[in-house]
């Protein structure tokens, strides 16, 4: 099933310049961009970003830590883009993720952990609209598509 999903390449990712990296293994598995942006998010956006994590005592931190710098948020579409960004992006915690993912390989914390990837349809649903507008994605076909 086609789907799309949200990426976010943290402040962490982006300061390390992992941002080619992280958007070469995701467009190399077969995944297409149908959106990008360099930003810097307000609180106010990223409290509504991490609104199921409120009431957690991490919750500050994880506020003030995707506040401190710039991200990029990119909307990936591809076969099952959801699950198989997951798997990429690896375990939360970058010290037990699995090398191979983006987490394994370039995180080894929880709370420096590079990228934000959708879990579902009903979280990209509600983080989309806090990053980009309808009329900013741009769905073309690239023409390759019996490849993947
Ligand atoms: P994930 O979907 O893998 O990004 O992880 P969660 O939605 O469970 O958590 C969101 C973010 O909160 C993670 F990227 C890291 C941060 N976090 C902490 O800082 N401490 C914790 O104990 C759990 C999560």
């Amino acid at each position: 099933m086609t789907e799309r999903t949200l990426v976010l390449i943290k402040p962490d990712g982006i300061r390390r310049r992992l941002t080619g990296e992280i958007i070469k293994r995701l467009e190399s598995k077969g995944l297409n961009i149908l959106g990008a942006k360099f930003m810097l998010l307000s609180e106010e956006k990223a409290k509504k970003h991490y609104e199921v994590h409120k009431d957690k005592p991490f919750f500050k931190d994880l506020v003030g830590y995707i506040t401190s710098g710039p991200i990029m948020a990119i909307v990936f579409e591809g076969k099952n883009a959801i699950s198989v960004v997951r798997i990429l992006t690896g375990a939360t915690d970058g010290s037990k993720a699995a090398p191979g993912t983006i987490r394994g390989d370039y995180s080894i914390s929880i709370d420096r952990n590079i990228i934000h990837a959708s879990d579902s349809e009903e979280s990209f649903k509600h983080e989309f609209p806090i990053f980009f507008r309808e009329d900013e994605i741009i769905s073309s076909k690239y023409g390759d598509e019996d490849l993947f």
